[in-house]
């Protein structure tokens, strides 16, 4: 197989990973002309690049889902074609040339340096960037620069999947691939909406389900306070209350361990911790674990039953987990069960985080999170400074790790904070607690965005505004949920000015004085250098390039230099040895905590969110089909009718959802299919929207203590009918 770098050449086709979800899926470009198909046409009437299911791609094998299949449609309509600014957020933006706008950094730059030092400037990046992105910028601020502010959304998102790995099993990186979805025969799903988020994956789990022979060849159990799409071919749904995983992992720990279906011999030879975890494990009997979950024991009994039959124990989780303020904990929680029955490192069993973003695991591996640097290495460790810095010769990296997403909106509130550069992201739609982030915006003498649509709800808050080219106009390389990477190669033009983040980072390491070190001939180079640095290291890249990815189509990591270039998938521990200091894995031992803000007398209820099948985070793309939002024409507010009724509420009438910080408005769906005492709304909607909603106005902002990660799947809120108070 082959990938073409540019259109034009019509015999091949033109192969790319779909810019959208974490599954990673392949698809094949189909020119506006191509032979056989009639031209579609975008809004502003110009012809669009089709896009279908690359059936050589490891990961797909063919499938696409809605977005995937729709995304040709969305990239060349209302797009930012040149750099703007203003210097007072009340006057309008006005477009500039970009050495102008170079200029404009470089000025705040100098002046914040010479006034109060490097940290008081951050970039906050995105899980949406290319691996050549990603890695350009957080070298231009934590080498260039000498800040570790460099931080991603990837903080609202897999942060505390990569701080539970890397204190469970001692490094980040998923374990697992996608081939054990064909071999487990228990799914847990926990806290992951997999019909809707992660569809091409979910599909291959539910076809093998429908087909089985017997139950026990796959039983799938899914946990969340709401039936899903996901739900509904389940065997088994714990619709728990709202941040209670991970007393339930505890409680099915404890039945495993009191049917000692244990294994002693991964026990011993593997792991470390296991009688601190084992003495933890005593308080969690079934029936407090029942009644804290808000579940019946026998649905308990049941789900550890099924773990201690299985022979291959595959845990699928996502943000439900994540976004907590034991998020990390139940992470390891879910490790820990994992180890205890030694269900890793072999076909079909491990745990799984289900990446949210394209290129989230490319971020971690190019060190895209304030603490780390590239190749899974962290700041706070001497020799892995070292190493980078005589990579690099930019000097030393400082020893501390730089602000995390909030930290930033948290300095610039205290007015520490002189630059905030936004790129890839939409955090007026995305952060917690909205308010406070629009104030501390305020604060700011310069906030940049760099974004390819115009009018999004950041940009209405900077002063400096750069077009991004965005995936298909420029080549890079992301990598899937299984540590598949594949190559993203420019396809279409750029709109008017609009350049490559990379490109502009680059540009700004230059003007700052630092030619040779940001000198790159073309993103190949980029990643040449980056790969270089991930030698030895778990998520070893060294033997990839642009060059063999396009000849050779998507390579799974780890991949040293010399390795063969396969299809067949591979898992990481094989072998039973982890990558800590004694190569053995660690129970962690974590008490529940439960929620930051549990419900109360004023806020009795806990609002949740999360996704549409049809809709991308702020919308910037799907929100310009037709087709798609016909399939999710509003936010609805998903009301169980006995919380419906003691709000006097209706279905389809409008409710006024009130928490400590801000209030939005949306209509009702009553529906029996959310636990009582819990209300969800999508995220989806910001104020650019028709039916605005900005929901993340009434979400706190407390995050992990360990992860950082801030709870957006929970707020205590009242409800209202509209026009009462
Ligand atoms: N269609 C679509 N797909 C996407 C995205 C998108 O925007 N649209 N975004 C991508 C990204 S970046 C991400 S991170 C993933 C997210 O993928 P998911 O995490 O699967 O999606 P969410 O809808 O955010 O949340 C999943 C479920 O968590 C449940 N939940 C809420 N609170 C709890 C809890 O306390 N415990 C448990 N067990 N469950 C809880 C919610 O009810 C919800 O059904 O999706 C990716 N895929
Ligand atoms: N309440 C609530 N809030 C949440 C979540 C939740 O479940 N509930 N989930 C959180 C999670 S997991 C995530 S990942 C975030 C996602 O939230 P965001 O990252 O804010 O969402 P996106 O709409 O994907 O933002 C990406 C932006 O980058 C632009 N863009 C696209 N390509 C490029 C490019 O190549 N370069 C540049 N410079 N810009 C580009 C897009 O137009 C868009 O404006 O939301 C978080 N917020
Ligand atoms: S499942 Fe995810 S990666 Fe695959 S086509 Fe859909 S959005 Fe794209
Ligand atoms: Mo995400």
């Amino acid at each position: 197989m082959k990938n073409l770098p540019r259109a034009g050449v019509m015999e091949s086709p033109l192969r790319s990973q779909c810019p959208y979800c974490g599954v990673g899926c392949g698809l094949e470009l189909l020119p506006p002309a191509a032979k056989g198909r009639a031209t579609m046409r975008g809004q502003d009437g110009t012809p669009v690049w089709g896009a279908r299911g690359d059936r050589h791609h490891p990961s797909s094998l063919g499938q696409v889902c809605i977005k995937g299949a729709t995304v040709g449609q969305t990239l060349s309509n209302g797009r930012l074609t040149r750099p703007l600014y203003r210097p007072r957020l009340d006057q309008p933006l006005q477009p500039i040339s970009w050495d102008t706008a170079f200029t404009i950094l470089l000025e705040r730059i100098h002046s914040t340096m010479a006034e109060k030092g490097p940290q008081a400037l951050a970039m906050y990046g995105s899980g949406q960037f290319h691996c050549e992105d990603y890695y350009v910028a957080q070298k231009l601020l934590k080498g260039a620069l000498g800040t570790n502010n460099f931080d991603a959304n990837s903080r609202l998102c897999m942060s505390s999947a990569v701080a539970g790995y890397t204190r469970s099993l001692g490094s980040d990186g998923p374990p697992c691939c996608y081939e054990d979805l064909d071999q487990c025969d228990l799914a847990l799903l926990i806290g992951a909406n997999m019909a809707d988020c992660h569809p091409v994956l979910f599909q291959r789990l539910a076809k093998r389900h429908r087909k089985r022979r017997r139950k026990r060849d796959l039983q799938i159990v899914v946990v969340d306070p709401r039936q899903t799409a996901t739900s509904s071919v389940a065997d088994l749904h714990l619709a728990i209350r709202p941040g209670t995983d991970l007393v339930l992992l505890h409680g099915i720990g404890h039945l495993l361990l009191r049917q000692t279906a244990l294994d002693f011999d991964f026990i011993e030879g593997c792991t470390d911790g296991f009688f601190a975890y084992a003495k933890l494990l005593q308080d969690w009997t079934p029936t407090r674990v029942a009644s804290v979950c808000g579940i019946s024991s026998s649905d308990l009994r049941l789900v550890a039953r099924l773990w201690a039959r299985s022979r291959a124990a595959l845990s699928l989780w996502s943000m439900g987990v994540n976004q907590s303020v034991e998020g990390t904990a139940t992470v390891s929680g879910i490790v820990n069960l994992h180890l205890l029955t030694g269900q890793i490192g072999r076909p079909g069993a491990g745990p799984f985080s289900l990446t949210g973003q394209p290129n989230a695991m490319g971020g971690r591996e190019v060190g895209g999170l304030a603490h780390l640097l590239p190749g899974y290495r962290h700041v706070r460790n001497p020799k892995h400074r070292a190493e980078v810095e005589a990579q690099w010769k930019l000097g030393p990296i400082a020893a501390e790790p730089g602000l995390s997403a909030w930290e930033q909106i948290e300095a610039m509130d205290a007015g520490a904070l002189d630059l905030w550069w936004v790129a890839a992201t939409n955090p007026l739609v995305s952060m917690p607690k909205l308010e406070k982030v629009k104030a501390a915006m305020a604060r700011c003498p310069l906030v940049v965005v760099s974004e390819a649509y115009v009018n999004t709800e950041t940009s209405r808050w900077a002063h400096l505004v750069l077009p991004a080219a965005q995936w298909s106009e420029k080549d890079g390389v992301m990598v899937n949920s299984e540590r598949r990477v594949t190559l993203c190669p420019a396809f279409r033009g750029a709109p008017g000015e609009a350049r490559a983040d990379w490109q502009v980072f680059a540009e700004l390491g230059r003007r700052l004085g630092f030619v040779e070190q940001f000198s790159y001939g073309s993103a190949a180079e980029v990643y040449g250098e980056f790969v270089a640095l991930s030698v030895g290291r778990v998520c070893d890249t060294s033997g990839l390039s642009h060059e063999l990815l396009r000849r050779e189509g998507p390579q799974q990591w780890p991949f040293p230099a010399g390795a063969t270039p396969g299809r067949g998938s591979r898992r990481l521990y094989e072998n039973g040895n982890f990558p800590t200091p004694t190569g053995r894995a660690h129970f962690m031992v974590d008490q529940p905590r439960g929620l930051a803000e549990p419900p109360d007398g004023t806020f009795p209820l806990v609002l949740t969110s999360g996704r549409y099948l049809g809709h991308w985070h702020t919308m910037t793309r799907t929100g310009q089909l037709e087709r798609l939002r016909r399939m999710h024409p509003e936010p609805l507010l998903e009301v169980n009718p006995v919380d419906a009724a003691a709000a006097g509420l209706a279905d389809g009438a409008v409710a006024r959802i009130r928490s400590r910080r801000g209030q939005v408005t949306a209509r009702v769906s009553v529906r029996d299919q959310i636990r009582p005492g819990t209300v969800f709304l999508p995220m989806h909607w910001g104020t650019s929207q028709e039916g605005a909603c900005e929901v993340n106005g009434l979400m706190h902002a407390l995050g992990c203590p360990i992860s950082q990660q801030p709870e957006l799947k929970a707020a205590a809120v009242q409800l209202a009918p509209v026009g009462r108070v």
